[in-house]
């Protein structure tokens, strides 16, 4: 924050890698806090913290039905998806062929608006990605933090709501 203060820029900066820094506090501070044991951090090695990941993973049966879980990988997925559009667009443009006039924004848009009918443009593109990288961080944050302090049993059972809302008649599904 202070480099940002001395150089004149925003803070987006510093907000968005305390993004980061929040998703590696919860595994390693938040969660072993609410849980009462330090133990529950995850270890440093290569395959030790492998192990800890398929361990606790199916300490709830399958995480991958973690609501929260499915909402961060939807944003990283859409992060790299984001990345990988905004990082070959520019060097398209940056690339255009020997003896060839470098491109700039208005060729980018006019690229997307052809191929999937839609720009959001040269700002627009940083701020979703900024969005998109941020979220990604958070909701890891929050898959983990609720699993075990908030929610201890397997996370398929916990889609058992959907059966229980009254549509189904006065005593659910079963
Ligand atoms: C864009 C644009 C850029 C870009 C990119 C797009 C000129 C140089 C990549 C296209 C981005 C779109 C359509 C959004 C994709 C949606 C998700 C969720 C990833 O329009 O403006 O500037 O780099």
């Amino acid at each position: 924050m202070e480099i940002a203060r001395k150089l004149g820029i925003g803070l987006h900066l510093p907000a968005a890698f305390s993004a980061a820094i929040f998703a590696y506090a919860s595994l390693v501070v938040i969660r072993p806090l609410l849980l009462g044991a330090w133990g529950y951090g995850f270890p440093y090695g290569i395959m030790a913290h492998l192990d800890w990941v398929s361990n606790v993973g199916y300490q709830y049966l399958h995480f991958h039905y973690n609501p929260f879980h499915m909402v961060a990988v939807s944003f990283f997925f859409a992060t790299t998806f984001g990345l990988a559009l905004h990082g070959g667009e520019i060097l398209a443009a940056a690339n255009p062929g020997r003896g060839q006039p470098l491109k700039y924004g208005g060729h980018e848009s006019v690229y997307f608006r052809d191929t999937i009918a839609y720009s959001i443009g040269e700002l627009g593109i940083h701020r979703l990605g900024y969005f998109l990288a941020i979220n990604a961080g958070i909701w890891s944050a929050l898959c983990m933090i609720i699993s075990g302090p908030f929610w201890t049993r397997g996370w398929p059972y916990w889609w058992g709501w959907w059966l229980n809302i009254p549509i189904w008649g006065p005593h659910g599904f079963s």
